[in-house]
């Protein structure tokens, strides 16, 4: 899970070198933002990032919400991302730019403390495991409820929104789940600690409306993917009961792709095993991201 070098602050660095303080503000009070994207190898041999513009914008969204000024431009970072899996030789990889109150300082405000930048990029398998991917994770609602949308924002990745992400996730995980799934503050189902999600009843598929989500880039592309295939995807609140009985579920993610769902709180879903619409749109995902698809080839940046 490690690379050879890091962008930081403007150049490369090794690895073991890309370091901050200990009194740094972000390490203390999770004042940064962040992204996650992915890169795959094409059937040519060579790298393409996916939806690396869309990544890059909500990157500089994330930040505008939380009054940080990135002190580089949309244009520089998109550079840099390509960069960066260039010089580490990587073909399928995940990327992680993240820019972040870098100064030594105790209060809360981050006032005059300087914005640092970095971009990691790393090997990376499946987010939940080979088998999950295929064969469908079990997942438990959490006893933790979503970031109240006016308690922090659900538009930005910002850091210290996942402190919620990781409660739900280690409440799970010691009950033996491989994720969680949590409900928004009036008890509809918002998304995964670090996934939208979607369900699929008599051949409707369905995903949540975007205030208590994060408006994901695979959530957009899987609500293209699966009005191609014939399934116009319609937004709805939904509650955990409705997820019981579907006949499908499945979390999109960067990092979790398209990974079905087979069991919730120990109800099996459908077969309990992938669904014939989340295959299917897993199929046409990764021929994109192999650049086997040239109606999508503009959804990849070649490295
Ligand atoms: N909801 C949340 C809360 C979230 O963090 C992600 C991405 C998504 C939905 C899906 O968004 P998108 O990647 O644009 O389709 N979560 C990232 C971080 C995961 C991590 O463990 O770190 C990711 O998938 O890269």
């Amino acid at each position: 899970m490690k690379a050879e070098k890091i962008w930081l602050d403007g150049s490369f660095v090794p690895w073991d070198q890309a370091q901050v303080h200990v009194m740094t503000h972000a390490l203390h009070y999770g004042t940064s933002v962040f992204e996650g994207i992915r890169a795959y190898e094409t059937k040519d041999g060579g790298a393409a990032i996916f939806r690396l513009r869309e990544h890059v914008d909500r990157l500089f969204n994330s930040a505008t919400i939380f009054r940080m000024e990135i002190p580089f431009t949309k244009e520089e970072i998109f550079e840099v991302i390509k960069e960066t899996v260039r010089v580490n030789n990587l073909k399928s990889c995940y990327i992680r730019p993240l820019a972040f109150w870098g100064g030594e300082k105790v209060g809360l405000n981050p006032k005059d403390v300087p914005v640092r930048v970095m971009v990691a990029a790393l090997p990376f398998g499946a987010y939940l495991g080979e088998e999950g991917l295929w064969k469908g994770v079990r997942a438990k609602i959490s006893s933790y409820t979503r970031n109240y949308i006016n308690s922090t924002s659900t538009k930005a990745k910002i850091g210290g929104n996942y402190v919620n992400s990781v409660f739900a996730s280690l409440e799970v995980s010691a009950e033996g789940y491989d994720e969680a799934i949590l409900l928004d503050t009036n008890g509809f189902v918002a998304e995964g600690p670090g996934e939208n999600i979607f369900w699929a009843r008599e051949s409707k598929v369905f995903t949540t409306p975007l205030p208590t989500v994060l408006e994901g880039i695979t959530r957009s592309s899987v609500i293209t993917l699966a009005g191609d295939l014939g399934y116009p995807v319609v937004e709805a609140y939904t509650t955990r009961d409705e997820l019981y009985i579907a006949d499908e579920v499945w979390f999109t993610g960067t990092a979790a792709e398209l990974t079905p769902i087979r069991e919730i709180d120990g109800i099996t879903i459908g077969k309990g095993e992938a669904g014939p619409i989340v295959r299917a749109i897993q199929d046409k995902f990764y021929k994109i991201v192999a650049g086997e698809d040239p109606a999508y080839e503009h959804w990849l940046a070649r490295v």
